[in-house]
This record gives C-alpha cells, structure tokens and sequence, in this order.
C-alpha cells in the first residue's frame, strides 16, 4: 500500500479527511479502504461534483419555454392501431425474435430504498397464488415469447437476458438464479453485469466516509448502463451473438412484457433506433416523467421540472399536450447502443443530483442517521440517450396501462404501486384474457360474475375499486402461467363456454395446460 502517494491525491482534490481514521484502523481495514480510495478516480469523481452543484443551483427553474409536444409522426399507438397493422407489429417482432436477432435487458442495480426490503426487488413476490417472484415471471415469458418466436420462424432461437446490477443486487441475483435452476432458462443466456458506483458527497464537496473505513457509495443510476455496458464487455457478447434489438426494461412493472414483439416490430418498421413505450398521463400534475422534446432533442421531462399550467396544456382533442408518460421500456438497435457508450457521448450524459439523508462516521468515530439530507446523490438517467436520437429514428408507442404498467415501487402502506395493486393488475389482466377466450367467471352460488373487471362485488351489493384494500377475498383472483400464455393468446380451447370460480390459477404441469380453481376442478 502506498499511502503516502494515496495521501497526497487526497489531498490534491481537497479529501485527506477520508483518511482520518488510518492510524486506529485494523489492518483489513486499512486494506479495505486503500483498496476503496485508490480504485476511485478522484479528479472524476470531483469534476462530477462541480456540476452537479451546479444543476443544484438552477434545480428550480422551470424549462417551459424550450418544451415541444412529440410529432405525430414519431408516435404510434396501440389503442388507435388497426388489427392488421398490429398482427404485421407482432410479426415483425417475432421474426426479428426467431432469427436470434433480439435481447432483453433488465436495468436491477437500484437499492429499492422505497420498498424497503433488504433483497433485490426482482426476488419479491407479490402473493399471487403461484408464489411466483417478479424475476420468475420474467424468466417464463422469455420462455414463452421464444416458444411464439419459434412458430412463426420454425426454428429455436435465444432471447438473451442481460441483467445489470450493482454492488448490492449482484451477489444475491446471482444466488437466487443459481437456486432456482435459472428458472428453465440456460445459465449461459443470462448474462448478469455491474454497474459501477459513485461515492456521495456533502454540500461542500467532501466524499462522505459511511464508517472509519469505508466510503458512502451508491450506483450511478440507470443511465449507468452505458459505461457498465463498454466495462463489462457486454457489448462485445451482444456482438458476438449477432444481437441487433434491444428491450431495456425496469425491474418492478409486474405486467412487463419481455421482448414485447408488438413494440418491437413498430420500432422496427419505424426504422428506429431509439423508442419509448409510454401510457397517457392520467392527469396533469401525475408524477410520471414525460417523453418530448427540449430545444429540439428528444427527452424525458419531469412533472417538477414544468409549471403547472404547462401540465395543463390540452390539445384541440382534449388530450394532454404533454400526455406521454414514460414508463421505463426503451428500445435500441445495438448499433445506437455502441455509438451512446462510446466515451465521446456517455460523457455527455449530465449527472441529475438528489438531495439524500446519507448515514456518516463523524470525527468521534460514532454512525449516525441524519433525520435530515445532509449531501447529494448523483445518477445518469438511462433516458437520457434520447439526445442523440433525431426525428427520424426515434419512435414513441403508446400502450394500456391497464395492460402494461403496474410497478412495484412501496411497502404496502402506501396506496400507490404496492404489491397488492400489482397483483391486482394481474388478476384484472388474466380475468379479461379468461374473458376474451370465451370463459366466463360464476360465484359460489353459480350465478355469473359481472364481467367488469378492476370492481369487486363484496357479497352486499356495493362495489370497491380493488385498489382500496389488501384483501383479496372479493378480487375475481385469476393467473395464468406466462408458459401458457405471453399475452392472452392460445386460452380458448382451455376456456372457452367454461365457468371459472376464483381463485384461478391456469398453470403448465407436464408440458399441458392444467387448470386449477377453488372447487377443486
Ligand atoms: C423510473 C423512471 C421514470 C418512470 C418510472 C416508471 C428513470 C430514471 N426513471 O422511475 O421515468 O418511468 O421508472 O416505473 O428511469 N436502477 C438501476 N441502477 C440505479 C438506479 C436504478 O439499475 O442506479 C434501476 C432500478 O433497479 C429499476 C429502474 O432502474 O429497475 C428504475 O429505477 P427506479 O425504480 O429508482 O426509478 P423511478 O421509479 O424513480
């Protein structure tokens, strides 16, 4: 250990105080944090810190102004799509899938601090009746969309899984996966990587240690991505197979649809090289990022980064102007891939700074919990890529919310994108999929269920949105195996002029459909 020379790099960019503890340290420690401090790259990690303070300064200004609505012709939309249009989508996706040419990539290195689970987010399971985890249910629509893959192509095919991680998730991904026997998935085809982290700073630019011998660190957001992308060689191995899509999602939307072909195949016929599923904004003031233009480049902005009024602004159709709420589903050619982590554009990428409550070792050697934010967090954004797209090749696809999106993002405290509204997304969607094939659900009596999914009947009449409780005892309580299904497609010989009494559990045993419900049939 050199730390004499590690000394005086501290103190070139102002840090000898992480030192501080040296002379009572065990020698592990020491170990631990040379290992930590000379790893660091200090004049980054400080010029990172410049203009992160920087952004902090203009953190209130509003950018209205400089704000464009997305032109019609970069949109599609699923809703306003014609069937024929949709099955040439869905074809293109499964061929691109069928000719090995497709890879999903699964953004996993965030704490999920809001959660507050001390385990990766993707090995939460939401207490649906199969018990099934978030990753699982990933894993079996892979499965699945390589199955439909190989119809329409008559031949196997891979659709790789990139998992990106960080120091907290890595260990126990990779423990969960290796348990779970890859969830039927070869080891070889999930190619789980790190995203690098960045130390934390206080408001005057000291790195905050954590304890005597370590740094306070953190990932460095999803837009980490990129240069995780060139470090860990993923590139190299997308190359290697011939991957020419990809599909980056995030880890908590329950109702995810991996290598969604239908997206796939608009981006595709787009000619696109960068595309965003959204959802309508439900209403003005939403907490939802919206994908639009900022002085003439493609962006994902803020609700707080806008006035109110601007929120409110309405088309001539009554539709928000501003209406495209990300949520986190990109598409990208590998080609627009390689040219945005090259050095020259990742560099590009401004770091976004959030104001954090960061645990600290303070001069007496004691930790302590702020109750209060005492220093910064910096993050890339993964959307942020959308700069380098022009209104040529980038392509935004609207689709249902209801069909789509329901994260996983708070305890079950809270109202919002809890375990319990994911679950009932699902059920709702696997209800109406039961439907659409021709079933029809009955009550313990025998007497139909009306068929209006997302409201319950509780047994005296009244209604509740599903929503407004944790129960699921009044839910019509239904879920199919994404290996039966990806989509809701291949139901009606199982369902169709069958009566359904919930709970409904339709799962894969031994290669065939199996359908198991309360009354035991
Ligand atoms: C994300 C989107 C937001 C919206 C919302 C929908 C970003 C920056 N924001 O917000 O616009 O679409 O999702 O659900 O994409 N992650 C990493 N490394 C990190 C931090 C996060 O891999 O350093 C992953 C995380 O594990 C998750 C995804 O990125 O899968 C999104 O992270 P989040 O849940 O913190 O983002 P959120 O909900 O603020």
């Amino acid at each position: 250990m050199d730390m004499e020379s590690l000394q005086s790099d501290l103190k070139q960019y102002g840090q000898e105080h992480l030192s501080k503890f040296w002379p009572e340290l065990t020698e592990s420690d020491k170990e631990h944090l040379y290992k930590e401090l000379s790893g660091m790259n200090l004049q980054e990690v400080t010029a990172f810190f410049k203009t992160a303070e920087k952004s902090l300064q203009n953190a209130s200004e509003k950018i209205d102004d400089h704000l464009q609505p997305l032109s019609a012709d970069v949109c599609g939309s699923l809703a306003r799509c014609d069937k024929a249009t949709l099955k040439n989508y869905q074809h293109q996706g499964l061929t691109a899938i069928g000719d090995g040419k497709v890879a999903v990539l699964l953004l996993a290195g965030g704490q999920g601090t809001r959660l507050g689970v001390p385990y990766p987010k993707g090995m939460y399971n939401v207490g649906l009746p199969s018990r099934k985890t978030l990753y699982q249910l990933q894993a079996e629509r892979i499965l699945k969309v390589q199955k439909l893959a190989q119809l329409t192509r008559g031949q196997k095919c891979v659709v790789p899984w990139y998992i990106m991680t960080s120091e907290h998730t890595k260990e126990p991904t990779l423990e969960f996966f290796t348990k779970h026997n890859y969830f039927g998935l070869q080891k070889e085809n999930v190619i789980i990587f790190e995203q690098n982290l960045l130390p934390c700073f206080d408001f005057d630019g000291k790195i905050i240690l954590q304890t005597p011998s370590k740094v306070a660190l953190a990932p460095d957001g999803n837009g980490g991505l990129y240069r995780a992308l060139r470090d860990s060689k993923v590139l190299d191995n997308m190359e290697q197979r011939g991957i020419q899509y990809i599909h980056v999602y995030c880890v908590d939307n329950i109702l995810v649809k991996m290598a969604d072909p239908v997206f796939i195949g608009f981006c595709i016929s787009k000619g696109a090289n960068c595309g965003a599923k959204v959802v309508e904004k439900a209403f003005p003031t939403e907490a939802v990022g919206v994908v639009c233009k900022v002085d003439g480049r493609y962006q994902v902005v803020e609700y707080s980064e806008i006035t109110l009024k601007t929120a409110e602004k309405r088309n001539a159709d009554g539709r928000l102007t501003f209406s495209a709420g990300n949520i986190c589903n990109h598409f990208f050619t590998f080609d627009f891939l390689k040219h945005v982590s090259h050095p020259a554009q990742e560099a590009q990428l401004k770091h976004h700074v959030a104001k954090k409550k960061i645990p600290y070792v303070a001069d007496d050697g004691s930790l302590h919990k702020p109750t209060k934010p005492n220093g910064i967090k910096m993050e890339k954004f993964v959307f942020d890529v959308f700069q380098f797209a022009t209104d040529r090749n980038f392509a935004v696809w609207e689709v249902l919310r209801e069909d789509e999106f329901s994260p996983l993002k708070n305890a079950d405290t809270e109202a919002k994108d809890t375990q319990t509204t994911c679950r009932h997304s699902l059920y709702s969607l696997h209800h109406r999929y039961i439907l659409t094939a021709g079933g029809k659900f009955i009550q313990k009596d025998g007497t139909p269920l009306p068929d209006i999914p997302r409201t319950v009947q509780n047994g005296k009449g009244d209604r509740r949105q599903t929503s407004d409780h944790h129960s699921d005892d009044d839910l019509i309580v239904c879920e199919i195996s994404p290996l039966v299904s990806y989509a809701g497609e291949g139901l009606e010989d199982l369902v169709q002029g069958k009566s359904f009494l919930c709970p409904v559990l339709i799962e894969l045993q031994n290669g065939e459909p199996s359908i198991h419900q309360s009354n035991g049939q």
